[in-house]
């Protein structure tokens, strides 16, 4: 009979930080990172967690004492490792003011973040606070928050009432210069508050920049019984890739930080060319794969590079396309890390789904693949093509005629512009989306990959980039 992870008898340490989103990715990565730091060095770092929507993983969790079976899945087979460093879950809705207290409390050092781009309530174009987003109206005329933003800003105003320090905020979300961008829209926030407020937090506060990477699909239902069979009954399991990296910039409050580098993360001055990398070469790749993938009939990532087209499509594009304008961090290889990146997509043992990575396309476009466009001195036919293919993915209709459930929070406009009567020039008048500047130099290569798109398929219309490149 499967057991319960249970903890062990280990002293428990006692909380030093507050995680906002406790989705299955911070389980899979910042979670074992901070366990693991603790167990090498000490500290109390443990971790009091708050979902800001649903109550599920705190329901699952709370029997368990927190306690979960992180998978880790290789293609050489599964192994289970019992997570315990999760002291408690909050559900924001629920209690917003136990949370703001929680996060108030003067042995919480550090407030991390997980709560995917649309979180910010920022425009993915500027990365100004959006004002008009329902969730921030309504924090900034109430104390009691909803928002990630609304949470930080009223627990830091508490903090400073009561004469603390601030806690440093850790954005590990996919944004280029997420610590700046999560500063940027506090600062934003704070200031239509009260003026000290955000001159304090300008002063004191800290928000270093994060690098976060570990493929981790969304639970499914069979990952159940993939941890039974390695003796474990866990109501709600992770299943993660081997691989992990971690690149932290090292500006924390008062220097107050678990020992991170014993746990292998990288303490580095400045993130941004790994956040680059890893955004446009991984993230940017995933995108396009997943749309193309999607309207092609296939399941998952590893179903898609199973495909020889697409196995070439993909290195087509980091080679072709986006390592010609990307500046290497000290040290690394493009080439091999392309390399590593085309055999992680390849891993069996992860079953990523295409739907789950094409959500939120108005919101990583811009990081993602756009960024690459603009910078590009020769043509991307293979990055066009795959913007080309969320335009035809929104319009909420696959290569069959079925319908695609579309996940975004501008999926009504996406739906309405991408069904329009010219539906390249209407989503390329999205500003939320693209600059104006983009708007103008890649209609051109998006209009013909679109045509051919539509006439080709996803699989023959990348085919035929990689015959022409041959
Ligand atoms: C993915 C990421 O869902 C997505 O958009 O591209 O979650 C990706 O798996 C991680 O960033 C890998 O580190």
């Amino acid at each position: 009979m499967p057991n319960k992870p249970a903890r062990s008898a280990r002293a428990r340490p006692k909380v030093g930080i507050v995680h906002l989103g406790l989705g299955a990715f911070f389980r899979a990565h910042g979670a074992i990172y901070i366990a693991e730091a603790m167990t090498a060095s000490g500290g109390d770092w443990g971790i009091r967690a708050a979902s800001l929507q649903r109550p599920d993983t705190r329901d699952a969790l709370r029997p368990q004492d927190y306690a979960y079976v992180a998978l880790e899945a290789g293609p050489a087979g599964d192994r289970a490792q019992v997570i315990e460093v999760i002291e408690d879950i909050l559900v924001a809705p629920e209690d917003p003011a136990a949370l703001v207290a929680a996060m108030a409390d003067p042995a919480v050092k550090i407030v991390s973040l997980t709560v995917t781009e649309k979180g910010y309530c920022h425009q993915p174009a500027t990365g100004a606070l959006n004002t008009a987003h329902p969730d921030i109206q309504h924090d900034l005329a109430n104390p009691l928050p909803r928002s990630a933003i609304g949470f930080l800003v009223r627990a830091l105003a508490a903090r400073r009432l009561a004469g603390l320090r601030p806690f440093t905020v850790l954005s590990c979300d996919n944004l280029p210069h997420n610590g700046a961008v999560v500063r940027g829209v506090v600062l934003e926030f704070a200031r239509a508050l009260d003026a000290g407020l955000a001159e304090w937090i300008a002063a004191e506060g800290r928000f270093p920049a994060t690098m976060v990477d570990r493929i981790v699909p969304a639970t499914k239902p069979e990952d159940h019984a993939r941890v039974a069979a390695l003796g474990f009954d866990d109501a709600a399991p992770v299943v993660h890739e081997p691989f992990r990296q971690w690149v932290v910039e090292d500006d924390f409050v008062d220097a107050a930080r678990p020992d991170f580098a014993a746990a292998g993360v990288q303490m580095v001055a400045d993130v941004a060319p790994f956040e680059l990398m890893k955004l446009r070469m991984l993230n940017g790749t995933h995108s396009a794969l997943a749309y193309l993938g999607y309207l092609a009939g296939f399941e998952t990532i590893a179903e898609t590079v199973a495909d020889a087209a697409f196995a070439g499509f993909v290195q087509s594009l980091w080679l072709r396309e986006i390592i010609p304008v990307l500046t290497p961090p000290d040290g690394s290889d493009l080439t091999a890390y392309a390399r590593a990146l085309l055999a992680r997509y390849q891993n069996p043992a992860i079953r990523h789904r295409c739907w789950q990575i094409a959500m939120d396309g108005s919101q990583k476009l811009p990081q993602r693949i756009l960024g690459t466009l603009g910078e590009a001195t020769t043509p991307c036919p293979g990055l066009s093509l795959a913007v080309a293919a969320w335009m035809v993915y929104v319009g909420g209709l696959d290569e069959k005629g079925l319908p695609i459930e579309v996940k975004d929070p501008l999926a009504p406009q996406l739906f309405a512009a991408a069904n329009s009567t010219d539906p390249v020039g209407a989503l390329l008048a999205l500003r939320a989306v693209f600059s104006p500047q983009q708007a103008v130099t890649l209609e051109g290569p998006i209009r013909s990959a679109h045509a051919r798109l539509l006439v080709l398929g996803a699989h023959r219309a990348a085919s035929e980039i990689l015959l022409s490149q041959s």
